[in-house]
């Protein structure tokens, strides 16, 4: 992810149930220039977040400049680049990356992302075919798109090191909230992606990824990662699992 880790629009979006939950509102995105949304957002929080580091953000401006004019066949040349120096290392070290996909999955700010959907995921996979060069495919950034998240995991699961099991909402005009782990609560179809998995007899690592606040934890919990939501989320994932085993 170029110059950005993930991004959101709201850190604490209320939702109808108590609980409150990150919101990407799409407008507000192509209506802001990225400086003026860091400064909105840093102020509504005090802890330092993942990605968004205060020495980071202070050479924002800067880091920008150096991606003017930068395409996304630049971003595959040099992840080209990356993997052909580091796979083999890895390879003799018996260490399997996993290359997370960008969040949100498609272009913000002008600037390219590339780990956004099967067809790339597919050319990633290709730039170095080992089994060493995989995937922590995220179904909750896959899913801030129109991605057939199940059909990836079928495709790609042998090279699937680690999976983030986590469900957001998708509206028609773009913006999307992260919602609790259910199928039915949001639009990732969480319970297709465990069978998928299931079927495939996978057997890496499972995360439940990111939780909404609820029980008024907003006080003291990272946005995004509310552990009570997180909790129920590892559960959800199991009872799926273990009905599947029966
Ligand atoms: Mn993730």
């Amino acid at each position: 992810m170029p110059v950005f880790d993930w991004t959101r629009t709201d850190l604490y979006k209320q939702t109808t149930d108590g609980s409150n939950a990150l919101f990407f509102e799409k407008s507000q995105i192509e209506d802001i220039d990225p400086i003026t949304l860091i400064d909105k957002i840093s102020k509504d929080v005090d802890v330092t977040m993942p990605g968004w580091e205060p020495e980071r953000l202070a050479r924002l401006k800067e880091t920008f400049r150096q991606y003017e004019g930068f395409t996304a066949e630049d971003l595959w040349q040099n992840l080209q680049y990356f993997l052909e120096q580091i796979i083999p290392v890895c390879e003799s070290c018996d260490i399997k990356m996993g290359i997370h996909p960008d969040d949100p999955a498609f272009p913000i700010f002008g600037l390219p992302r590339i780990i956004i959907n099967k067809e790339n995921i597919g050319r990633f996979l290709n730039l170095v075919d080992s089994p060493y060069n995989g995937l922590s495919l995220c179904t909750g950034s896959l899913g801030s798109s129109n991605n057939d998240i199940p059909d990836i995991i079928d495709t790609y699961c042998s090279r699937i090191h680690f999976i983030h099991i986590r469900n957001v909402k998708r509206y028609e005009n773009g913006d999307f909230i992260e919602t609790s782990h259910r199928a039915c609560d949001g639009s990732v179809d969480t319970v297709k992606v465990i069978e998928t998995l299931h079927r495939h007899g996978y057997s890496g690592y499972v995360r439940p990824d990111h939780g909404r606040h609820i029980w008024g934890e907003e006080a003291w919990a990272r946005p995004g990662y509310g552990l009570y939501d997180r909790a129920l989320g590892i559960m959800y994932i199991w009872g799926v699992w273990d009905s599947l085993n029966h």
